[in-house]
This record gives C-alpha cells, sequence and structure tokens, in this order.
C-alpha cells in the first residue's frame, strides 16, 4: 500500500497569476474557525448503543453502515438551535478572519441546498433549511471570509465515490463519472449560489490523479479566480501547503502553510468526547504556529440540534481575550527570523518590530544570542510606554551577538506575555543554531543537510519539517551549530510518530561529533512533555556524552547502520521508515 503524500507541499507552478497576491488576506487572519456539521453529529459517536472510537465524522466508515441504513439518519435531523449569527460572532469574538464550513464530507451528505444530489439538508430533512446560506449572509454582514470544505475523494454515499466498499464494488466504480456527475456540478452550485468564497478546503487526495486534482482546481478558479484552493486538492496543486492534522512543525517552514486542529479530539460532534484542550494551550500553540509561519484553523463540532458545546465557546472567547491585547504579535505577523524554536516562548515579526512571545515569566536579566540587528526600544506590548534597559555585546570567543533585556517591574500574565523589541532595520540573525542561555543546543531536521554515501540520496526532509523515507544506511544527516559554553553534554535522540500509528524504532544510529562515534538502538525510552507530544509523541533515546573542549562550531552527523524497516509500521500516510525529530544536547549533571 503506498503511503498516501497528503501533505504535498504546493509546487511553484506557471499559474496564470489574477495580478494580486491572493493570499494577503489568509495570512493577515492567520487564524480561523473550521466547523464540521452534519448527519454525523446524531449518533454522535455512537452506534447500536456502542461507543465508536476514533474521529466522529468517520462513524459511518467505522462501523461500515450500508447507505440504506445511514441516509435515514436526514429524517432526523432538525436542529432547533442552529444559530449562523452566533456562531460567526463567536469567530469574530475569538478573533478569527475565516471560517471554513463543512457543506459535503465523506459520508457524502450536501449541507446546503443542492439540485445536483437530492440527499441535502433542504430535501432530505425535515428541517428543509440551508445553514451555508445562513452563514454566507452573516460572514457578510459580520466581515468574516467564507470558505467551504468539500470531500471531493472520498464519499461514501455516491456509488463511484471513493471508500465506500462495503455497498458498492470497488473494481465497479468509476471515478471519473463521480467527478462529472457529483463533484464539479455541486462546486459550481457552492461557487454561484453564496457570493464570494475565499477558499475551497478540499481533503484526503487518497485515489485522486493528478489530472483529477487538476481539473477541479481549474474549475474553481474558472468560477472565482480569486477562491483560494487548500493544499489537500492533492499533488501539490493548492495554493498553500497542510501537514497533517493537529501537527505542530518542529521549526519554521518555508512557505504559506495551515494546521488544522481539533479542540478535543473529533472534528464531528461526539458526546463522550470531553477531552477538552486549554485555553491556556490553545494559545500557546497560536503563538507557536505563527512564529513558524503557519495559520492556525481551529474545530468546533456543533451538535444535532446545532448547539456548539460550551466548552468550546469558553475558549474561543478565552482566546479572543487574549488576542484583544497581543493580536497586532498575532494578525499579519511573519515568523520568526530565527529557525528554531526556544524554550523560553516564541518569536514573531511585523516589520521592524520582533515580538518576543514569554511562556512563562523571564528572568529579570534575560539574554538572547545571534540577533544581529541593532535594537531601538524594549516595551511589554501591554504596557507599552514603559520602556526596559538592554545592551548588545558579542561574544568574544565565537563573535556571536548577544542582546541582554533588563525586564525588572515586567508583569507577565499567563499564559502568554509579550514582549515588543523594536529595531533599527529589519531583522537579521546568526544563520547557524547556536546554544543559548539556557545552554541546551537542539538539532532539528529543517536545518540539517541530507546527505548520502551513495549515488543520490532517498531520504528526504518533509516541507512539514519531520524526515520522509529513510530507509537506507547510506542517507544521513548533519548539521553545523555554535557552542559557546564548553563541557560535557548529555545526547538525545527524538523520533515521533502520529498517535494512532505504529512508531518506527529499533534502529540503529549512530553520532559522529567532537571526534566521538557514539550507537545506539532507538528504544521508547521516555516521551518529552511539550505541545507537539499530544499528537506526535517525542520519543526520547538516550545516546551517551559529547565532550566540547572549547567555544566555537562543530558539526555534528547522525546516519543509520542498522534499519528495523518492518512492515507493519506502514500506513496510509507514513512510510515505516525513521521519523526523525530532534537531537537534543544538554549539559550533564
Ligand atoms: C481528514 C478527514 O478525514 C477528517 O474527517 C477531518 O475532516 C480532517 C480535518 O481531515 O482527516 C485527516 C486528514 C489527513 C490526515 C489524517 C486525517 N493525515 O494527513 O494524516
Amino acid at each position: 500500500m503506498r503511503a498516501v503524500d497528503i501533505s504535498a507541499v504546493k509546487r511553484p507552478t506557471r499559474r496564470r497569476a489574477t495580478g494580486r497576491d491572493e493570499l494577503a488576506w489568509w495570512r493577515e487572519a492567520r487564524f480561523g474557525l473550521f466547523i464540521h456539521w452534519g448527519l454525523y453529529a446524531i449518533p454522535a459517536g455512537v452506534w447500536r448503543g456502542q461507543r465508536v472510537p476514533y474521529i466522529g465524522e468517520w462513524l459511518m466508515f467505522r462501523e461500515k453502515i450500508p447507505v440504506a441504513t445511514y441516509a435515514p439518519l436526514a429524517a432526523k435531523f432538525h436542529p432547533r438551535h442552529w444559530d449562523a449569527a452566533a456562531i460567526v460572532r463567536l469567530a469574530r469574538e475569538a478573533g478569527m478572519g475565516y471560517l471554513v464550513v463543512t457543506t459535503k464530507h465523506h459520508d457524502g451528505f450536501a449541507m446546503y441546498r443542492s439540485t445536483v444530489s437530492p440527499y441535502n439538508v433542504v430535501d432530505a430533512t425535515p428541517w428543509h433549511h440551508d445553514p451555508i446560506a445562513d452563514l454566507a449572509r452573516e460572514c457578510r454582514r459580520q466581515g468574516i471570509r467564507l470558505c467551504f470544505y468539500y470531500s471531493q475523494d472520498l464519499d461514501w454515499h455516491h456509488p463511484d465515490g471513493a471508500w465506500n466498499t462495503w455497498d458498492y464494488a470497488k473494481e465497479k466504480k468509476n471515478p471519473d463519472r463521480y467527478l462529472r456527475e457529483k463533484v464539479l456540478p455541486q462546486l459550481t452550485e457552492l461557487l454561484t449560489r453564496y457570493g464570494p468564497v475565499g477558499m475551497v478546503w478540499f481533503d484526503t487526495p487518497l485515489t485522486l490523479t493528478r489530472d483529477q486534482s487538476a481539473s477541479i482546481r481549474r474549475h474553481v478558479k474558472r468560477l472565482q479566480p480569486h477562491c483560494l484552493v487548500s493544499g489537500r486538492i492533492g499533488h501539490g496543486l493548492g495554493d498553500y501547503s497542510l501537514p497533517r492534522d493537529n501537527f505542530l512543525p518542529p521549526g519554521r517552514l518555508e512557505g504559506d502553510w495551515e494546521t488544522c486542529a481539533t479542540l478535543n479530539h473529533t472534528w464531528g460532534f461526539k458526546k463522550h468526547d470531553h477531552e477538552w484542550k486549554s485555553a491556556a494551550n490553545l494559545i500557546t500553540t497560536l503563538v507557536d504556529l505563527t512564529s513558524k509561519g503557519s495559520n492556525y484553523l481551529l474545530n468546533i463540532g456543533p451538535d444535532a440540534d446545532g448547539r456548539v458545546p460550551a466548552p468550546s465557546v469558553q475558549r474561543l472567547r478565552a482566546i479572543g481575550a487574549w488576542l484583544r491585547v497581543n493580536g497586532t504579535a498575532i494578525h499579519g505577523a511573519a515568523p520568526s527570523p530565527f529557525r528554531y524554536e526556544f524554550p523560553w516562548g516564541r518569536i514573531t515579526t511585523k516589520g521592524r518590530t520582533l515580538y518576543f512571545h514569554f511562556f512563562a515569566k523571564p528572568p529579570r536579566l534575560f539574554r538572547l544570542h545571534g540577533l544581529k540587528t541593532r535594537v531601538t526600544s524594549v516595551a511589554a506590548l501591554a504596557a507599552p510606554r514603559k520602556k526596559f534597559l538592554f545592551r548588545q555585546t558579542t561574544a568574544v570567543a565565537t563573535g556571536t551577538p548577544i542582546l541582554a533585556l533588563d525586564l525588572t517591574g515586567l508583569r507577565f500574565s499567563a499564559p502568554v506575555t509579550v514582549v515588543a523589541v523594536q529595531l533599527a532595520g529589519p531583522p537579521t540573525v546568526e544563520a547557524l543554531t547556536l546554544q543559548q542561555p539556557d545552554r541546551a543546543i537542539t538539532l532539528i531536521g529543517p536545518l540539517a543537510r541530507v546527505g548520502t554515501d551513495a549515488k543520490a540520496a532517498t531520504l528526504r526532509m518533509g516541507g512539514n519539517g519531520l524526515t520522509e523515507n529513510w530507509r537506507t544506511t547510506s542517507d544521513w544527516l548533519q548539521w553545523r551549530f555554535t557552542v559557546l559554553q564548553p563541557g560535557t553534554y548529555d545526547v538525545t535522540v527524538v523520533t515521533t510518530h502520529q498517535h494512532l500509528e505504529p512508531w518506527s524504532g529499533g534502529h540503529t544510529l549512530r553520532v559522529d561529533c567532537a571526534d566521538r562515534t557514539l550507537r545506539r538502538k532507538t528504544t521508547r525510552e521516555a516521551i518529552l512533555p511539550g505541545l507537539r507530544s499530544a499528537y506526535f509523541p517525542q520519543i526520547a533515546t538516550r545516546f551517551g556524552r559529547l565532550v566540547f573542549d572549547r567555544a566555537g562550531t562543530f558539526t555534528l552527523r547522525l546516519q543509520a547502520t542498522r534499519l528495523n524497516l518492518a512492515k507493519k509500521n506502514k500506513t496510509l500516510f507514513s512510510d515505516g521508515g525513521i521519523q526523525f525529530s530532534e537531537i537534543r544536547l544538554v549539559p550533564s549533571r
């Protein structure tokens, strides 16, 4: 089974330009509302009295429910508490600039008035109402950009749609007929009846050919030239890229990215899923993604009555309250000039201003290594008139620029407090990974050079910052980095996997650095805490110690000497090879 590159990175193409930067509004927004709502909200994760694991909107597939049994759910769909104005107002109050609503998900049910298929919310339910028309009206009225989610590949209702093989024989399916009879005509309805649409958010391009993805793209752009197409149209034909769901990249990404995320562990409403993320986690995640050049599309799953779960409302309002103070450091902000993250927090950029986002109260004397540009003033975003003292020096041994801030009197307010650092010019920083004042050094994939002892490497660095196709012992990763404090350091190699999938471990790796060679088999010694581990566990293996006998620049190479490529590690979304995350060098106690 060939792993599907669902986060195929947007490929630069000679597309017919419309003469304006179509992504400008999307980059300015940085933060959007995702809405998964449909018939799956009725069973809400329970079928025949049994709780069904996995994400709620996949219930029909998980239980292989025949169309003849699932479609009659429509007769029960009559949401008495649906309130489009309240939902759009919630997005505005949360500080979001766009809204992506499911017009048709994998179950094939159209959540709008469709003349292409009677299997829609107006014709097939006792409600006889079009919620998409409500949202279109309210988005126009409240200034939120309306966008449509549309499942262009998976359709478990249409005989030719992908992945219902319990009602319809796979070999009898004719995907082109499904595109011709349903997908393209429904996209015509959606892009001609609800006014300007900001984007069509396509999904799971698991069986589509490049030509099919290209024909869908052409169809959208012909109907609305300014309408964006999301990365999951497939084959790199999107206007921006998406990693896997709930994925947080290890470092700054190149190009335009968006991470879509759940507030609990499901997209569609599940009555028994109460594992809500905290507002602090969500605000920190918004900062993390913005600092890495990624948008954040955060989901709500209304229940069968159209009500948005109260924990979702509370958390979105809490994020909105934080953005009312700190929004300038997020909306329209560019990523950090540093390609790696910091243990103390993150940096976002706007013109000649750097925003330091502290995840905890910083030390009174705070230092940062590597900023080359002259600082002109420092103040908290929430108290711009109180200026902090600062000094810029250079480390003698390595020539590393050091910025010292005297943050006496900084009032820290959890979960994130922002300090604005004004510069005399556009920010420039040291390119190499630098040891920072906390003395730890973290080497991440995006900053590695990929090399091989063979003619050509097969290992590649995914656009999302994770390694892909690491399946030979001839390929390697190599870093150059700067040590400011000589000494002995413990080495930990961190690998990862998507939380519902197997971890590819048991590989023997070799670390060469500072005239030492360390060899170990990757084992699940510990799972490192942190934002990323929730959905992509950071699995640590200790490799021993390195000694840096002087301050200066060093090279470290990581290579596999024996691989454990068990078939069982291959999944739909991962090639079963090593999924490298980072190497940590921490001063030995
Ligand atoms: C897809 C849908 O299947 C799901 O129902 C939801 O709509 C979500 C936003 O997108 O789920 C995915 C998509 C991609 C991956 C995993 C689940 N992936 O890349 O691993």
